[in-house]
């Protein structure tokens, strides 16, 4: 019988590989490891529950139309974040600016609550995605130089995936380890130690609907990706895409368009988290023309194009 290591106990065995004081990255993931579970209760009777599905009748700073489960999980997020005392402020997908908690914390988070919440009500994967940041500002309360920070001073990052089984998946810069919640113990438990992902894969992942309005070079990489016979596979679903692209192999795209050069994606709280994950199992991540983790950032809610997962794929994604 393999033995069973629950993420609390595997954050204390591996606190040493944490750059800063002991017991701080437990605290830090122990929020989102709560807020997991919590939001999987909601996601899971999504269906049943009226009062949890469908529209919200609000629309976040993105213009998109907020789902009740969407501002839910933000607001709980959120509310364990303050209460942990660790983070100072949060950049949320869901709030205009940065919520500032008085608190004294010395990190700072920016997270996608509930990626891919349109996907609510027809019952496909959903994910929240996060990453954290050391303060960098002394003052009383963060700044926005906190926030514009390029991705290569994450000191951790992750996603929490709500599918078929919810999984925790996480970095600190010492490689990729995958938790999956045993819902009978109500606890995240290691079931993908050390996570790598395939130099090349057979699986491409991109709105096919766009095709005419991307560039030269990506519609001949599609092209060739379908005279190799690759299988297409597109969720609609970022973080289950990636998800499976990590651990099979594969790459997902959102590249710009003449109407949109920054293609649909945000830097600070999708493309830097995963971009840290992937690099840390092997993987590239890059806009097209600069490593994702590079990229200093301007604005807090800043779109990029995306190319992301297998390393050998994504080079010959962006050569052209
Ligand atoms: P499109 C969901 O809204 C999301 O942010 C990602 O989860 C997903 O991969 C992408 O947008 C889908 O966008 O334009 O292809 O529908």
């Amino acid at each position: 019988m393999a033995t069973i290591k629950t993420l609390a106990e595997f954050i204390t065995e591996r606190q040493h590989e944490f750059t800063y004081a002991t017991g701080e990255l437990s605290q830090l993931l122990t929020s989102f490891r709560l807020a997991g579970k919590m939001v999987n209760r909601e996601v899971n009777k999504a269906g049943l529950a009226e009062d949890i599905i469908g529209a919200a009748g609000q629309e976040n700073v993105q213009g998109e139309q907020q789902q009740k489960l969407d501002v839910y999980a933000n607001d709980l997020f959120i509310r364990l974040l303050r209460s942990q005392g660790m983070v100072c402020a949060v950049a949320s997908e869901e709030n205009d600016d940065i919520v500032h908690f008085d608190n004294g914390g010395k990190y700072v988070v920016t997270m996608d609550p509930l990626d891919g919440s349109s996907n609510i009500d027809v019952n496909v994967s959903i994910g929240t995605i996060f990453s954290i940041y050391r303060r960098v500002s002394t003052g009383d309360k963060a700044t926005m130089a906190d926030f514009m920070q390029p991705g290569t001073a994450q000191v951790a990052a992750g996603y929490i995936i709500y599918g078929s089984s919810t999984m925790l998946v996480y970095t600190t810069g010492h490689g990729v380890n995958g938790f999956t919640l045993d819902p009978s113990i109500g606890t995240f438990c290691l079931s993908h130690p050390n996570m790598t992902t395939p130099a090349d894969g057979k699986i491409y992942s991109v709105n096919e609907g766009n095709y005419y309005d991307f560039s030269e070079g990506v519609r001949s990489y599609i092209d060739g990706c379908k005279k190799q016979k690759m299988s297409a596979r597109y969720i609609g679903s970022l973080v289950a895409d990636f998800h499976r692209n990590l651990m099979k192999g594969g790459i997902y795209m959102y590249p710009g368009t003449q109407k949109a050069p920054k293609g649909k994606l945000r830097l600070l709280y999708e493309a830097n988290p995963l971009a840290m994950i992937v690099e840390q199992a092997g993987g590239k991540a890059t806009d097209g023309t600069t490593r994702i983790l590079d990229i200093t950032p301007t604005e807090l809610h800043q779109r990029c194009p995306l190319f992301i997962g297998s390393g050998n794929m994504v080079d010959a994604a962006v050569k052209n």
